[in-house]
């Protein structure tokens, strides 16, 4: 039997690969600064989050329209059931189009139309969770939260991403409780560069129901403790982790302590495009490393399900 593979940490910017950028400018005539896809790829060695931030937000200067936005989720979803992924929980970064002039209905209406026409023709179902830039004003977010609200597109739960370390998930306070107020799902990133201090805080102030990354969090016993009494879910990503020198090889990934643990990890694949692969790439990527044994692997795709934000039946279904 195919295991049931659950993404739950995916940027959907994070999945345009280079074609797609030479595609894009070549259709919305945007003069790129790279002459060749490998002029492009050299750019993909990065020494720590923010250098690959800066790469990803530069490259988005190709995805402009409605259309483009479409394309971009629909080639990720495409990919996602050729690797076998049932269920989505994306990420989608509205500020990273909104500071640059794009409108957010056409932003966040684009990616919404893929979804729902992936869900029939794809068979994968799928929520949609607005991050915040946690480098940018919080007053900002807030802003941006309201017109989502206000806006035609629904949405299923908001996030906080981009560059961690100074901007702690309190200062976001706000913006979670107004999300929580509208019934929305609420995670954050939290110590993936940052310190384990970002894990508390983002449980005790912003009311996270999934921690992303949080593999820092090993460096703190009662935090851990913490996470495995309430069955808080992390959703690691291996490859993504190991591309940013978060961990130095996918042999040194703490994957396997995390489980031996008792916490509730889940394998996912963060900007596949940037990091060398999608979610079974990653899970590939394990089993070459560690040689997960079977009750290892049913486990992981377990937990998938279990940190979804399915309701019973949803689950239910993926088993
Ligand atoms: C991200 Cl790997 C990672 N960490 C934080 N923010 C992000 N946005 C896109 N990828
Ligand atoms: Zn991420």
């Amino acid at each position: 039997m195919r295991l049931p593979l659950v993404e739950l940490h995916l940027h959907l910017e994070g999945t345009l690969e280079p074609e797609l950028i030479f595609e894009l400018a070549e259709r919305n005539g945007v003069a790129l600064p790279w002459g060749s896809l490998d002029e492009l790829r050299e750019q993909y060695a990065f020494s720590d989050l923010q250098t690959f931030l800066n790469l990803y937000y530069a490259n988005l200067d190709v995805v402009r329209t409605r259309a483009d936005f479409a394309l971009l989720t629909t080639r990720y979803l495409e990919r996602a059931a050729a690797g076998g992924v049932r269920h989505a929980e994306v990420f989608f970064d509205p500020q990273a189009h909104t500071s640059r002039g794009v409108e957010l209905g056409e932003a966040l209406g684009g990616v919404h139309d893929a979804l729902q026409d992936g869900e029939r023709t794809l068979g994968i179902s799928s929520k949609l969770i607005v991050a915040f830039l946690r480098d940018r004003p919080a007053a900002e977010a807030l802003d941006v939260l309201k017109q989502v609200l206000a806006g035609p597109v629904p949405v299923d739960g908001i996030g906080l991403d981009s560059a961690e370390v100074g901007y702690p998930p309190e200062l976001f306070a706000e913006v979670f409780a107004l999300g929580k107020a509208n019934g929305l799902r609420l995670v954050a990133h939290a110590g993936e560069e940052g310190p384990p201090a970002y894990v508390w805080t983002a449980l005790d102030l912003l009311g996270v129901e999934r921690v992303d990354h949080g593999i820092r969090s090993l460096e703190d016993d009662a935090l851990v403790q913490r996470l495995v009494d309430e069955r808080m879910p992390l959703t690691v990503c291996p490859l993504s982790n190991v591309r940013l020198r978060v961990v130095e090889t996918i042999a040194d990934h703490p994957l396997p302590q995390m489980l031996e643990l008792g916490l509730l990890v889940t394998v996912n694949s963060d900007d596949p495009a940037y990091f060398g692969g999608y979610i079974d790439d990653n899970m590939a990527a394990l089993q070459e490393a560690f040689g997960l044994s079977a009750a290892q692997r049913a486990l992981l795709a377990r937990n998938g399900v279990e940190a979804s934000f399915l309701d019973p039946a949803g689950k239910a279904q993926l088993f």
